[in-house]
């Protein structure tokens, strides 16, 4: 696997003046793909440098230039998306087929989008005797997780750049090689020296550096909430700007009246999907106490079905964390119907598909991210039971509705307190908003929404 060992900034690869080397391990079979450079506060800083000095010529590019200059971007991605594919699946584990068509499908689509949203987004505009600006936040402080490589800096990078905003990046450590890919993309592409940098590196040293930077205007994190809330503060203190993107703890809600099969077999596949490593997973399965039973046993048989289907999850430490999710869920008193704390392998950082069952709503299983592919089947009496059950966790990220009337669906959905909600299964829609309510998050990725976080306002009064 192709690795650079310096970081892009300013438009160009350099030797990082840290010594440190972070060793990228693929999942599958533990070896070691890739040594990237681990920058410290000193990187960061030139980067920071490198962005403030990119931005009033990059502010003031036109938006229909940035908008030509991100449709070269999404160009260059598409006519790499196998290797974007090859990249994430060495680093990640992920399966070659989703790797394809979500880890680099979905970035090429996000970053078309801003190509034409750059184009076509009202930047200035008469209201009255005033004229409002929408103009750009400065420099962006982007730090991204390992779960969507490619995605989670392209839903930060793409709307950063249409907005006029110039980027230092630092991407997860576990992920860097896709992050390195994407940087090549950004040169190809031609975009201006400094508008884009990239810094890989440690959390607390390379992350908390750039969140702290005083040349950074706005923090863009997506990652944990325990981190987020660090990142939350530090940027509270500095009275900057900040948009976390944090954990979820989604609920499928599965009403009476709905083709019970369909909602447990997508939710199923829901959970499963990246090996659980999705924040918006439906984690929650909530079937009607009379269906119960019948949902558990067609719930056990999909994730049985599942089994050597899905890829690994990201790191030792990760497999570790959701193995004591696991050991916790039966130690409260859940059932394990399919997969459980063994891990399927000998080699690689597996878990089996796990479904539990006989959960309530306050095990720890029930209330915390667990990341990792394992389904909490819970009862409720009546649709407020169900209601209460749904809302009933510190997060609100995402989640699902299933009912024989769409209509009926649609009044649940209202009632939840969460970003998103897919109707009877729904479909991704990478130009609507995407984020949280609760401790899920600050702020909106993806769209116009997504956009706006990179813009502030200014009036010109006649
Ligand atoms: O996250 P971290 P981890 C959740 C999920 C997972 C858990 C832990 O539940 O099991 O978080 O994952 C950078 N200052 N999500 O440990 O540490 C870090 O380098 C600045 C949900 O990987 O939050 C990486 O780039 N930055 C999620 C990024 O933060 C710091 C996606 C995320 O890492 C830092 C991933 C610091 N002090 C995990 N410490 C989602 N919402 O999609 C770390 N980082």
């Amino acid at each position: 696997m192709k690795a650079h060992d310096g970081l892009y900034i300013d438009g160009a690869w350099r030797a990082a003046e840290s010594q440190d080397v972070i060793e990228v391990v693929n999942p599958v079979d533990e070896q070691v793909v890739g040594r990237v450079p681990a920058g410290g506060a000193l990187d960061v800083d030139t980067a920071v440098r490198a962005a403030r000095a990119a931005l009033p010529a990059w502010a003031a590019t036109p938006p229909a230039e940035r908008a030509a200059r991100l449709g070269g971007l999404r160009d260059v991605l598409a006519a790499r998306q196998d290797e974007i594919a090859e990249t994430v699946t060495a680093e990640l584990g992920s399966p070659p087929k989703f790797s394809q068509t979500v880890h680099a499908g979905l970035p090429i689509a996000v970053a078309g989008s801003y190509a034409e949203l750059a184009a076509t987004h009202v930047f200035k505009e008469q209201v009255g005797n005033s004229t409002v600006l929408h103009e750009p936040v400065g420099v962006v402080g982007a730090i991204t997780p390992w779960n969507y490589p490619l995605h989670q800096i392209v839903a930060k990078v793409a709307p950063a750049l249409a907005a006029g905003c110039t980027v230092v990046l630092k991407p997860a450590e576990d992920t860097p090689l896709t992050a390195q890919l994407f940087a090549e993309a950004v040169h190809e592409a031609g975009l201006p020296a400094g508008v884009f940098n990239l810094v890989t590196g440690l959390g607390p040293i390379a992350g908390q550096a750039l969140a702290e930077h005083p040349g950074v205007d706005l923090v863009s994190f997506t990652g944990s909430t325990a981190v987020g809330r660090q990142i939350g503060a530090v940027a509270g203190a500095a009275v900057k700007k900040v948009a976390l993107e944090l954990g979820g703890k989604s609920a499928n809600v599965i009403l009476p009246g709905a083709d019970l099969a369909k909602a447990v077999n997508v939710g199923v596949a829901n959970v499963m999907a990246n090996s659980g490593q999705t924040c918006s997973a439906w984690t929650r399965m909530l079937v009607h106490t009379d269906q119960y039973d019948e949902a558990v046993e067609l719930a056990a048989a999909a994730a049985a079905r599942y089994g050597d289907r899905i890829g690994p999850v990201v790191s030792a430490k990760q497999q570790a964390r959701v193995r004591g999710y696991i050991e916790k869920g039966i130690a409260e008193g859940a059932r394990v119907v399919a997969g459980g704390p063994e891990s399927p392998c000998e080699q690689g950082y597996f878990v089996s598909p796990t479904v539990f069952a006989d959960v309530t709503p306050e095990m720890t299983i029930a209330q915390e991210e667990i990341f990792g592919p394992v389904l909490s089947v819970l009862r409720y009496e009546d649709e407020e039971d169900a209601l209460r059950i749904a809302n009933g966790t510190v997060y609100g990220l995402a989640g699902a509705v299933w009912a024989g009337d769409e209509a009926d669906a649609v009044a649940f959905a209202r009632r939840m307190e969460t970003g998103q909600v897919d109707i009877n299964g729904g479909r991704f829609n990478p130009r609507a908003p995407f984020g949280g309510y609760k401790q899920s998050g600050v702020g909106r990725e993806l769209g116009a929404a997504g956009l706006a976080e990179y813009l502030q306002t200014k009036s010109l009064q006649f």
